[in-house]
Formats: C-alpha cells, sequence, structure tokens
C-alpha cells in the first residue's frame, strides 16, 4: 500500500502546540475536572460529542463505541470525516490540528457546526494528550488515511494508507496510566451516558459493545421519538401510572438555536426534570428550566380561571403545577454558557424567554385542544395545593397546641400498657358507645381505644372541610405521636397498626372517608408504611343451640345460614348489627378485635386517593356531583369495604 506524506516539517505553530498539550498533562484536572473513574469516562464523551456534533449538522446516523480489551476506547461514525487538507495557519492537516491544537476544536473555532456540546469544549486534543497512544482513521474522497499519536504528540506524519468507499471518523486511544488512578471502563456508565445522546437526537443509532469479556456486550439505541421516547422510557422504566395517554410534545426554532420539551403527568408526588443544553445535562438547572417553569404556572393558572376551574383568587403555585410531572427540557445554542459549581447551569438569558414563549403559546394551545388532558392535569394541580394548605395548617395546628400543653396524650386515650411500637395497634373507634365496648373487649396489653366523637351531625358534616382546623382531631395526632405534615417522622409512631373502626353505614363510610382524607393529606408516608387499616366489624350473627357464625356479608349470611342448617328444620338465629354499639365487648373482641379470628383491610394509596376524590366531592361547591355521589354510596360504601 503506498504511504504519502502529508506535511514536509515540524514548524513554529507545532512548537506552541506541543506546550500547549504539556500543560493539559501537567494539570489534567483543570481540562477534564479529575483524573478519578469519572475524568476516565469523561475522555469518551468528549470524543463522541465529535461525532454527536456531526449527528446534529445532519451528515451522520450511526455512532459506535467499543470497549476493546486491555480497557481501549474506539469511536467510530459514518459522518464526512474529518478533513485532511492542509490548515492555512499551520501548515498542517486540519484532522492533526484538531488532535494537537487545544481547543482547535469545538466551540471555540469556527468549525462549522452550529451547536457544539462538550461539558469543558477542549475537544479531542485533551483526549489525545492525556493518552498512552491514539490513533485516527479519516475516510473521505475515495481514501483511508490514518495518523498515530503517542502522549499527544504525533509520531508520524498522517499517512494515505488506502481507499475507501464510504465517508467516516474512526478514533482509537488508550488512557495513559500515568495519569489517570482508575483505568477501568465501566460499561453502564457509557451505556446510560450514551443512551442519553441517543434520546437527545432522536433517530441516530449509537451502538456500545463490550469486548473485554469472552462473548461481547452489546446494546443498540436508537429512538425516533427523540425526548418523547425518552420521557416514556422513564415512565416504563420506573413503573409509573400516566394520568393522561399521550406525551405532550412541544419545540421552536430560531436563527440559531431550537428548544423542545417533552412532558407528561404521573400519579406519583414528586416531579422529575431532566434539561439539557448542546446535549449536556444541566443539572444545575439554568435559563432554559426558569423559563419552563414560569410559563407553566402562568399557564395551567390561566386555563383555570378561564374555564372556571379555578375560583377567584385561588392560585396553584409552580410545586402545585409540578406535582407528578416529568418533563424533558433540550435546548440548543450556538454559545452556551455554562455556570454554576459545576458548571451544568445554563446561563443564557435569551433561552428564559425562548423556553417561556413557546411554553406559554404552544401549551396554551395544546390545552385548548385538549380540554379533558387539560381537565386531568389541573385537577391533579389542586389535589396537590390543597394537600400542601392542609398539611401547613395541620403544622400550625400542632405547633400552637404543643405550645399550650406539652403533647400529652389525649385523656379519652385508653391506651396500652406495651410500649414498644412493634405489635401495638390503635383503634380509632366512632362513637362512645362502642369505644366503651372496645376498651372493654380489647387485649390491653397491646390494643389502644381512641373513641373519635359521637354520631356526627349534619350541620357538622358541613363544616369538615374545616376539619383541619378542627381541635377533634388533634387526639388523632397526639396518639399516633409521629407529628403530622413535613414535621412527620414515621420512625416516633406509637403503633404498628392504626386501625379505623366505624360502622358499615353511611355515617361510618363518612368518618372513615374523612380519616382516610386526614391520612393521605398530613401522614400520607403511614399509608404508604402499611401502617394504616380498617376494621371489618360482621353484618350478621347467626346462632343454632351453641353454633355461632359471625358473617360480613349477605351471601356470606345465606351461605352460614345452609351449613348451620343443613337439613332445612331446625331454626337459625339471625341477629343483625345496625352498628358496633350493639355489640357487647366479648362479641366485638371475637369478630373484629382478635388477631386470630377478625378481617382487617390494609389500605393502599390507591384508597386513599378515592377517599381523597370523594371528601373533595362531598366538601366542594358543586351540587351536581355531590347528589350523584349521595345516589351511588350504597355502592361507594360496598366498595371501601369489601
Ligand atoms: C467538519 O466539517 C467538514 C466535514 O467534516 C466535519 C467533521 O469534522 N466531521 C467529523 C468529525 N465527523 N466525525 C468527527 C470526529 C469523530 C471522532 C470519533 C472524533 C473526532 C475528534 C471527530
Amino acid at each position: 500500500m503506498q504511504s504519502e506524506r502529508v506535511t514536509e516539517q515540524y514548524d513554529e505553530n507545532e512548537i506552541q502546540v506541543l506546550e500547549g498539550l504539556e500543560a493539559v498533562r501537567k494539570r489534567p484536572g483543570m481540562y477534564i475536572g479529575s483524573t478519578s473513574s469519572q475524568g476516565l469516562h469523561h475522555l469518551v464523551y468528549e470524543i463522541v460529542d465529535n461525532s454527536i456534533d456531526e449527528v446534529m449538522a445532519g451528515y451522520c446516523t450511526h455512532v459506535e463505541v467499543e470497549i476493546l480489551p486491555g480497557d481501549i476506547i474506539r469511536v467510530t461514525d459514518n459522518g464526512r470525516g474529518i478533513p485532511v487538507g492542509i490548515q492555512h495557519q499551520t501548515g498542517l492537516p486540519a484532522v492533526t490540528v484538531v488532535f494537537t491544537v487545544l481547543h482547535a476544536g469545538g466551540k471555540f473555532s469556527g468549525n462549522g457546526y452550529k451547536f457544539s456540546g462538550g461539558l469543558h469544549g477542549v475537544g479531542a486534543s485533551v483526549v489525545n494528550a492525556l493518552s498512552e497512544w491514539l490513533e485516527v482513521e479519516v475516510r473521505n474522497g475515495g481514501h483511508l488515511y490514518r495518523q498515530r499519536f503517542e502522549k499527544g504528540k504525533a509520531v508520524a506524519d498522517l499517512e494515505r494508507v488506502g481507499d475507501a468507499q464510504e465517508t467516516g471518523t474512526m478514533v482509537t486511544f488508550k488512557p495513559d496510566p500515568e495519569i489517570f488512578e482508575e483505568l477501568v471502563f465501566d460499561y453502564e456508565i457509557l451505556h446510560t451516558r450514551l443512551r442519553e445522546e441517543a434520546f437527545l437526537n432522536g433517530g441516530v443509532r449509537i451502538t456500545i459493545t463490550d469486548r473485554r469479556g469472552e462473548e461481547p456486550v452489546q446494546d443498540t439505541m436508537c429512538y425516533e421519538g427523540g425526548i418523547v421516547s425518552f420521557v416514556e422510557w422513564i415512565h416504563t422504566r420506573k413503573s409509573m401510572d400516566v394520568i393522561h395517554p399521550e406525551i405532550i410534545y412541544i419545540s421552536t426554532q430560531g436563527d440559531n438555536n431550537v428548544a423542545e420539551v417533552a412532558m407528561q403527568y404521573t400519579t406519583s408526588y414528586s416531579e422529575m426534570i431532566l434539561s439539557f443544553a448542546n446535549n449536556v445535562h444541566t443539572g444545575e438547572g439554568g435559563t432554559h428550566e426558569e423559563g419552563f417553569k414560569a410559563a407553566l404556572t402562568k399557564v395551567i393558572n390561566d386555563y383555570g380561571k378561564r374555564n372556571g376551574l379555578l375560583k377567584d383568587g385561588e392560585k396553584l403555585s409552580g410545586e402545585d403545577v409540578r406535582e407528578g410531572l416529568t418533563v424533558v427540557i433540550s435546548v440548543k445554542l450556538t454559545e452556551a454558557q455554562f455556570e454554576g459549581q459545576t458548571k451544568t447551569k445554563l446561563g443564557n438569558s435569551e433561552m428564559r424567554s425562548m423556553v417561556a414563549g413557546m411554553v406559554t403559546e404552544k401549551l396554551s394551545t395544546f390545552f385548548e385542544e385538549n380540554p379533558s388532558v387539560a381537565r386531568t392535569i389541573i385537577e391533579k394541580s389542586m389535589t396537590a395545593s390543597r394537600a400542601r394548605e392542609a398539611a401547613r395548617k395541620a403544622r400550625e395546628l400542632t405547633r400552637r397546641k404543643s405550645a399550650l400543653e406539652t403533647a400529652s396524650l389525649p385523656g379519652k386515650l385508653a391506651d396500652c400498657s406495651e410500649r414498644d411500637n412493634v405489635r401495638t395497634e390503635l383503634y380509632i373507634v366512632e362513637g362512645d358507645s362502642a369505644g366503651g365496648s372496645a376498651k372493654d373487649g380489647r387485649d390491653r396489653r397491646f390494643q389502644a381505644i381512641l373513641p373519635l366523637w359521637g354520631k356526627m351531625l349534619n350541620v357538622e358534616k358541613a363544616r369538615l372541610d374545616k376539619v383541619y382546623g378542627n381541635e377533634k382531631l388533634l387526639p388523632v395526632i397526639t396518639a399516633i405521636g409521629c407529628g403530622v405534615g413535613s414535621d412527620l417522622d414515621p420512625e416516633k409512631i406509637r403503633y404498628n397498626k392504626i386501625v379505623i373502626m366505624a360502622d358499615a353505614d353511611v355515617d361510618g363510610s363518612h368518618i372513615r372517608t374523612l380519616l382516610l382524607t386526614f391520612f393521605f393529606r398530613y401522614m400520607r408516608p403511614l399509608i404508604e408504611l402499611g401502617h394504616i387499616y380498617i376494621a371489618q366489624p360482621p353484618l350478621f350473627k347467626l346462632s343454632r343451640g351453641k353454633q355461632v357464625r359471625y358473617a360480613y356479608s349477605d351471601p356470606e349470611r345465606d351461605r352460614y345460614i345452609a351449613e348451620l342448617n343443613p337439613e332445612g328444620n331446625g331454626k337459625v338465629e339471625i341477629q343483625r348489627y345496625k352498628g358496633l354499639g350493639e355489640m357487647d365487648p366479648h362479641q366485638l373482641w371475637e369478630t373484629t378485635l382478635d388477631p386470630e379470628n377478625r378481617v382487617m383491610l390494609q389500605v393502599t394509596m390507591a384508597d386513599a386517593v378515592k377517599a381523597d376524590e370523594t371528601f373533595s366531592i362531598l366538601m366542594g361547591e358543586k351540587v351536581q356531583p355531590r347528589k350523584e355521589f349521595i345516589e351511588q354510596n350504597a355502592q361507594y360504601v360496598k366498595n371501601l369495604d369489601i
């Protein structure tokens, strides 16, 4: 194969160049952050970023990253290939300059790329300087070229070594053990970052192959949907439930920048914002994130007001409108300014207005065109808002309370004797008479009883939405003993099980709804940790002679009647319990308190969400949903109880 000498001699420029790369080897941390494992992986990103630039410019569709035996990295793309022509300032081939002149690539010189990435923007020359050796192969113009470097220095000139049909660039390098403390590449770290690149550059095919083991480990990532696929992937991977079927996608393009947003709400209570500028993850946020947040809050509030979902003076906060939101924000711009502690905060102020303007205009349009999605989102935000407000009030209330009397246990509490909360149980019992039976029937070693209040009056129900300012729930908070709202510390819980015990009628259902709503809004972790239960008192007592059965439903009653009376002649006595108060202490123990026999439901978050919705309907302003609820109430009681 014929070889061709491309340059004649090293000149003065090149001497400067070598001094420049010497500086990189002296203080590598300044250029790649550190020489730890993180710095090591950074080398790969620096090289891959060059191929991604070519992807963004529209000339490259495939990038391949290989980890070869000996932890050598190879990056191959099918772009145009780094130019090999002589650059007039240096007298060197452009490809040689790329690898030997500090800041030759990326955003520092006009390299023809609009949106150049790179966290530090230091480019290929730094990788070269920190590699024991590096080889580059370029295919273009029908030829194959190759050059080798050692510790940043060209050991030979660029040579034409063969012919090539396709175009592209291949770089192979071995990080220098004199520089790096850690030399072993982590497949998963590279995999994760490359997947991110694949999402951010929709349609590009990125392959990662680990060839260090006996069998290669490989993954190919290609997402036609771009950042929409990113959001979808997050939700699938974390098995999060979404509250509207489609991911909302909006984008805009300026002369020198582009912005896009993909978002979807889930049933989760936290927000997840992933923002990027020129494919760099901006973990500290910045102007693009600020613009998005401000506009989202405004768009949702405006829509809510325009459509009568929000009352005058009612306002959703930024936190409210972001509860359960997953959003990927990606902007690309010519001269990205990275600020902040870790240089991962976007500083360009024009991106604030660009993203805010886009969200204001296009998300509003989306809401107008998709009113049911808009409604779902606003309702979720309103629930978040209520929960936050309720938690605030509850906090104030307990603070006020503890200032008055130092967290003494409520007077009505019949506590258990065991102090260790491993098997203790607190029964919150509706009504004084049932409370009395429960006190006498319980096992006082580990069962505590807190009678809540007598039968509620109708007038009181109307005021239950103010129950969080209602002294009646204070005994519940103090008995449980682990605080409330953002002061909640589940470790301090005084009982392992907290059991709501109310009648199986509409009033009982009302109290259950209220208490569940209370736990959901103020003490949510207790539900999540599985501490909340609902007692299931039986509806019937069936006896024949000395045989007794308790039935929890009509079909069960009929089954027991048949069982107790197989011949059909003797008489089975049927007692229907209208309320807990009708049971004597022994019966209550046998049917509802005795761990060996009782039936108890553990409350799940789904139950609590349902209760919260029910509560909102009951206490809301709207008459129609309340009417519907009351009509369906019998069925609701069944749903909750069975
Ligand atoms: C520059 O503008 C003219 C056409 O080629 C452009 C270019 O440099 N393309 C390019 C560079 N594609 N791929 C690279 C590249 C790939 C790797 C793996 C490493 C480096 C330093 C550059």
